[in-house]
């Protein structure tokens, strides 16, 4: 679809959160050359480069039309000389020759395969390659490497969990938590977050908060989820990280912390069989089930909303949230808490309306974070 005319660009903001990106990408030939682009950046920690591509990106992603030339950009935040130039040769020549040519970089294509598994990181990745290896079969014969339990389950359930997890899949893994869930507290609150929240028909994991009104008894929420799906014989990998969250050491946590609540990054059995309308397509191969990336994260209660709205993403959009909250509003925003330096005080929530509230910002719909 070609869609209308861009926007005039006076009204599009340089922060995420201040726009609408459904998930309609209109300008997917720039967008995707960027994505190149950051990510060759990222494998050379040039943060600043990645960054700056990241964010070009998410600007052409919130426009309702095609850019045909860069007369229709004129205006638009976050698109300097060198995003410019390649959108030129895009627009000339169908393609971008920089991109090419890193798509072609023997380093680039090897660290790429090497990060596609579950458990391999940049720095892992740099290591086998200066190392000399090329190949999963460099990798697996090489008697000097040894894989931790994340790695060897990634080479173990490769092909699945590389291939995209369906809405039908999402939904099918939702029934299952929520069954778990509410076995073990009737009263648990149960959320879809992540890609799926936002409307996304495929993800590369599904996302869930679990929770429950009663404070502290989150505690034992994660640990007895997974003792019930190992019981139903469903889970093939499980990295169970206890909370470290502690209110009364905050403010002191650095800007952009990690994120401390209890969570399991889990890979789970799914059966295939089941999934609605019969027509599994992809959904199932000749097992009858495919291995699939979930993530569980459980915060108290009071810390329900800052964790929604800080795991359903995007990753820019939540970037300038924080960005936002820090710049124009000298607060300080994570996925815990909201904090007024002016006033020196957390700001409390129920719902996401409340933080954007906060901030003085009109509420995005969840599927209007696609940035
Ligand atoms: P992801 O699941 O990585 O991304 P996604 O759901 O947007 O897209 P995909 O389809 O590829 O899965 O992360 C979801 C959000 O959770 C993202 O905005 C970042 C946030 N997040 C945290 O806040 N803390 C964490 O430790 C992790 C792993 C993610
Ligand atoms: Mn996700
Ligand atoms: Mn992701
Ligand atoms: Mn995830």
């Amino acid at each position: 679809p070609e869609g209308a005319t861009p926007t005039p660009v006076a009204t599009v903001s340089q922060y995420a959160c201040q726009r609408r990106t459904s998930t309609e990408n209109y300008n997917k030939i720039f967008t995707d050359a960027f994505e190149v682009l950051a990510e060759s950046y990222e494998l050379s920690e040039f943060e600043g480069q990645c960054l700056a591509f990241r964010k070009a990106a998410s600007v052409l992603k919130c426009l309702p039309g095609v850019v045909r030339c860069l007369g229709d950009i004129r205006g638009l935040p976050c698109l300097g000389e060198h995003t410019k130039s390649i959108m030129e040769d895009i627009l000339q020549c169908g393609r971008s020759f920089e991109v090419e040519k890193i798509l072609s970089d023997e380093r680039y294509q090897t660290l790429k395969l090497f990060t596609s598994v579950f458990g391999v990181g940049p720095k892992t990745a740099e290591k086998w390659y200066r190392a000399g290896l090329r190949s999963f079969s460099d990798i697996l014969t090489e008697p000097s490497i040894h894989l931790n339990r994340m790695q060897q389950t990634g080479f173990l359930h490769y092909k699945d969990i590389s291939r995209a997890v369906s809405k039908a899949e999402a939904r099918a893994l939702g029934n299952i938590i929520d069954e778990a869930v509410h076995a073990i507290t009737p009263d648990a609150v149960l959320a879809l977050t992540g890609g799926f929240r936002r409307g996304k028909e495929f993800g590369h994991d599904v996302d869930f908060l679990v929770t429950t009104p009663e404070l502290g008894r989150e505690k034992s929420l994660l640990p007895d989820i997974i003792d019930r799906l190992k019981q139903d014989g469903i889970l093939l990998y499980c990295d169970y990280q206890a909370s470290t969250f502690d209110i009364s050491k905050l403010p002191s946590l650095r800007f952009e912390a990690m994120d401390l609540f209890a969570k399991c990054f889990l890979i789970l059995r799914l059966k295939g069989s089941k999934v609605e309308g019969g027509l599994n397509s992809a959904a199932e191969d000749h097992r009858g089930w495919r291995a699939v990336r979930v993530d569980l994260v459980s915060p108290p209660m009071d810390r329900y909303a800052y964790a929604l709205l800080g795991w359903t993403g995007s990753r820019q959009f939540e970037r300038d949230l924080r960005r936002f909250a820090r710049f124009e509003r000298q607060m300080r925003l994570d996925n815990h808490i909201l904090y007024d330096k002016t006033k020196n005080e957390f700001l409390a929530a129920t719902t996401e309306k409340d933080i954007f509230d906060h901030l003085g910002l009109e509420y995005i719909e969840p599927w209007q974070r696609n940035a």
